[in-house]
């Protein structure tokens, strides 16, 4: 008898939509199959076939101490066997709590979800709730999950698959979402001076990350505190990936601007399904039991989330002074990969902001949505598998960010710049 190995993409995908459980990891603007994951440590992350690859996903953000940390594998196993989930308060949502708000100035409460998409549809229904208002105010490109109300004009999958929202969102209901250009003062100003009596919420990633990485620029996000102040419309900063990515705390604390509410995930999960709400007390609490604003989870706060949770927050937090040193490490490969590019005359856009970035295909500026369209994804696409093919492990969609982690060494810097010049030979 001859024991063949099915291929595991054949066989997820006679189980399961298009053989993934999220549709970025199909692999499908960049074709080919994807690779299925078997473990990961630290930096790398290995296939079922055993081969390693430096990781630049991350999860799509969470590992920022690197796949299996040892302190926080400890802290999950041991609540693991403590009972995995209760449905009924802990002391540790409590320190979840203290840790999130004590990091972040503007959170004076906060409720757990399971996940960022949970986080980020709560806060809408929160506003609407809040202010008696039903329209919404979003940015072309950026993704808070795949609430219903959010899903317009999205980026991540949406982006990546090219398709402009999704069936099955009533007309009734998108037409309460306006999306703007992001960055645009102008038309901001206008959606605003025209729609205010009808808007509940601006929700906006303060850094946008589904898109590729695109930074605020000068004034954008301070107009919009300014403008939501002023007309009683609730400011929703979606921290989610950058929450905890650049400091102990969020984007927020760097640029001194205070949303009302703010959305988080990933990181303070570490690498458990997590989501956050936090904001203003005045808010949060309207959220029930304690207000008439409902929202519920059977899993949220579980206790082995909030074990992982707790244990990366607590080793973000003493190591604080690190993050300037992870974004210099990022500085420095970011450099050297556009020299790599620049040597073969190949146009390419880095945008970072400290370790969370994106090689555009590229002259740029890419300040927008309709600037990140612009990019060759054939060539990013061809790029993508020779990195893959070369032991690199990044975004399978140019509309995605990549990050480094705590545990990327100086030798992985080097391997993966070694990769980059390789596989540009090829390119
Ligand atoms: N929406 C995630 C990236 N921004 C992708 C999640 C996944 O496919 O795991």
């Amino acid at each position: 008898m001859t024991s063949e190995k099915i291929d595991p993409f054949v066989a997820a995908r006679q189980l399961i939509p298009g053989g993934v459980n999220s549709p970025v990891r199909a692999w499908k603007s960049v074709g080919g199959n994807p690779v299925f994951v078997s473990r990961a440590s630290g930096s790398k992350i290995f296939d079922t076939d055993g081969k390693e690859y430096i990781d630049y996903v991350l999860s799509w953000g969470p590992m920022i101490l690197g796949h299996a940390h040892p302190e926080v594998t400890a802290a999950i196993c041991r609540a693991a066997e403590r009972g995995t989930s209760f449905g009924a308060p802990t002391e540790a949502e409590t320190a979840m709590a203290r840790l999130i708000g004590e990091a972040i100035p503007s959170v004076e409460r906060v409720r757990m979800t399971s996940s960022g998409t949970e986080a980020a549809m709560t806060a809408i229904r929160l506003a609407r709730g809040c202010t008696g208002r039903s329209g919404i105010v979003k940015f072309d490109g950026c993704y808070h999950g795949h609430a219903d109300s959010l899903l317009i004009k999205a980026g991540s999958g949406v982006a990546t698959l090219g398709i402009p929202g999704s069936p099955g969102i009533p007309e009734e209901l998108a037409r309460l979402t306006i999306s703007l250009p992001y960055n645009d003062i102008g038309a901001l100003e206008s959606a605003v001076e025209r729609y205010a009596p009808q808007l509940a919420a601006v929700i906006v990633e303060p850094v946008a990350g589904n898109m590729g990485v695109v930074l605020p620029q000068e004034g954008f996000l301070k107009r919009l505190r300014e403008l939501t102040e002023k007309n009683g419309i609730v400011l929703i900063f979606d921290e989610v990936i950058t929450g905890f990515r650049f400091s102990f705390g969020g984007y927020q604390n760097r640029i001194g601007i205070e949303p009302d509410l703010t959305c988080l995930g990933k990181i303070i999960g570490g690498g458990l399904p997590v989501g956050a709400l936090g904001g203003k007390k005045q808010f949060m609490e309207r959220l029930a039991p304690e207000g008439d604003v409902y929202q519920a989870g059977t899993l949220s706060g579980n206790p082995l989330a909030m074990s992982a949770g707790i244990a990366t927050l607590s080793l973000l937090r003493a190591r604080a002074d690190a993050f300037s040193s992870l974004a210099d490490r990022a500085a420095g490969l970011g450099r050297e990969m556009i020299k790599l590019f620049a040597a073969r005359g190949i146009p390419v856009c880095l945008n970072r902001m400290d370790s969370m970035f994106t090689l555009f295909f590229q002259e740029g500026p890419v300040n927008d949505f309709a600037g990140a369209l612009q990019s060759d994804t054939a060539l990013y696409a061809r790029f993508f598998h020779g990195m893959i093919r070369n032991g690199v492990w990044l975004a399978p969609s140019q509309f995605e960010a990549g990050f480094l982690s705590f545990s990327h060494s100086p030798e992985d810097m080097e391997r993966t710049l070694d990769a980059c010049a390789r596989t540009i030979q090829d390119l």
